[in-house]
């Protein structure tokens, strides 16, 4: 057969691009080799329509056990009652929960996108604004932090029978048990999207969503470091409050609305090689090694933001509790867009992102976003921080000088060879 060089040699180009850079992109992470190559295997050859032990198809012994172990894995990192791991995508694994416990023109209550949030919850250019009527809390103006006393009084306004906490660029824990106060006052269920802090929480670092929200989502390859994908969760399985029924007229438990709500709801055939990754990257985390990175991870985020601080930056909330800083550039008089542009010159890969109260578009931002996660699983410690620090200083400082991003970029890509990327790889 013809072998493509051209995508093979685009994946070359790819791995040096990775290895070179400084990833700080806080949605992204280096996956280890097993869980990378147990991504491309045989199983991406089957179909297996349903849930292990009910298929829509003949031939599904062999992944009905990976997707089984996925599923046992996960509930034994977080103890829990309920996993489903078909989600392709947190958007998917999102959805999934809006289409098992709304009726179209609910309402719902999500952090705003602005603030940190998500774009599924609530935004009006994804389904879950389009679907729904959308209400929003925000972080306070003062401190960036989530404003509580605001999110109890919209939803004592708006009544909305689903409240969303979890955020894409929010540094700060949350105080999940307050949320669901709020959530019990008016009758609205309480679902946490972890996708960004997932790891940390696994190994018990931040505040526990599990015994205060009813349902958590997450994706699977941020702090999980597992492979490209989402996750719907319960520590307890409960009856549909609402009393939607299921297509023969009975009220279900939740475990079975979300798992209908996945496949046939809003997925067909679950990508099981994916699945298999997934139970390799769970393996991991119960390992004591996945321990020692999940509280690395912290402690340079913490060290990150301390560096930059002393460099004169503006930190969102004033520091951090997870993998990421929130950078406003607004004192810098720089653009997102143009430290995004003038970063990636120098091989550091971050993305500008809104800060709270922005007064510029989502295209332009006020800010950027950077997390530690990828490059703790490179090996940086603590003490490798103000380099990072000194490094988008030196470029932001200068940010139409090509001479002096090359300089930096020189400088990086000497610092990055101390950090071997998938050394097995060649
Ligand atoms: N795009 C992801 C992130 O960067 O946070 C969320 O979907």
């Amino acid at each position: 057969m013809h072998k493509d060089h051209l995508v093979f040699d685009l994946f070359k180009e790819e791995l040096q691009r990775q290895r070179r850079g400084m990833e700080l992109i806080a949605s992204e992470n280096f996956t280890s080799l097993q869980v990378m190559q147990g991504m491309g295997n045989v199983m991406t050859n089957k179909y297996a329509e349903g849930y292990p032990g009910k298929r829509y198809y003949a031939g599904c012994e062999v992944v009905d056990q990976t997707e089984q172990l996925a599923i046992d894995r996960l509930c034994k990192i977080f103890n829990l009652a309920y996993a489903n791991v078909q989600p392709h995508s947190g958007a998917q694994a999102n959805a999934a929960v809006a289409l098992a416990v709304l009726k179209p023109g609910d309402s719902i209550l999500g952090l705003d996108l602005s603030m940190g949030g998500h774009l599924t919850h609530g935004s009006p250019v994804n389904y879950s604004g389009k679907l729904y009527v959308a209400h929003f809390y925000g972080v306070t103006r003062e401190e960036g932090r989530v404003d509580y006393d605001m999110l109890e009084a919209k939803a004592k306004e708006v009544k909305p029978k689903l409240i969303i906490c979890g955020a894409s660029a929010y540094s700060r824990d949350w105080d999940y048990e307050r949320i669901r106060k709020s959530a019990d006052a008016v009758g609205a269920l309480l679902m946490a999207d972890i996708a960004h802090p997932a790891g940390l929480i696994a190994k018990r670092l931040l505040n526990d969503p599990f015994d205060h929200c009813h349902i958590v989502t997450s994706t699977t390859h941020k702090t999980l470091r597992g492979p490209r994908g989402g996750i719907i969760m319960m520590r307890k399985d409960f009856e549909n409050p609402f009393g939607l029924k299921d297509n023969k007229g009975n009220i279900r438990m939740m475990s079975h609305l979300l798992d209908m709500a996945v496949f046939p709801g809003i997925q067909g055939g679950p990508l099981e090689h994916i699945i298999a990754a997934k139970a390799i990257a769970f393996g991991e985390i119960l390992s004591d090694e996945f321990t020692i990175y999940a509280k690395q991870i912290i402690q340079n985020a913490q060290s990150f933001s301390k560096a930059l601080l002393s460099k004169g930056y503006n930190i969102v909330s004033g520091g951090t509790d997870n993998h990421l800083v929130l950078v406003d550039l607004r004192n810098k008089n720089i653009s997102g867009k143009k430290a995004e542009q003038a970063l990636v010159k120098a091989d550091i890969t971050v993305n500008k992102n809104m800060v709270p109260y922005d007064d510029k578009s989502a295209f332009i931002t006020s800010g950027i976003r950077l997390g530690v996660q990828a490059l703790t699983t490179r090996g940086m410690m603590e003490n490798d921080m103000p380099f990072l620090a000194q490094a988008i200083d030196d470029v932001l400082k200068n940010v139409d000088d090509e001479n002096n991003m090359l300089q930096v970029k020189n400088r990086v890509n000497e610092f990055m060879k101390q950090y071997p990327l998938y050394p097995e790889l060649g």
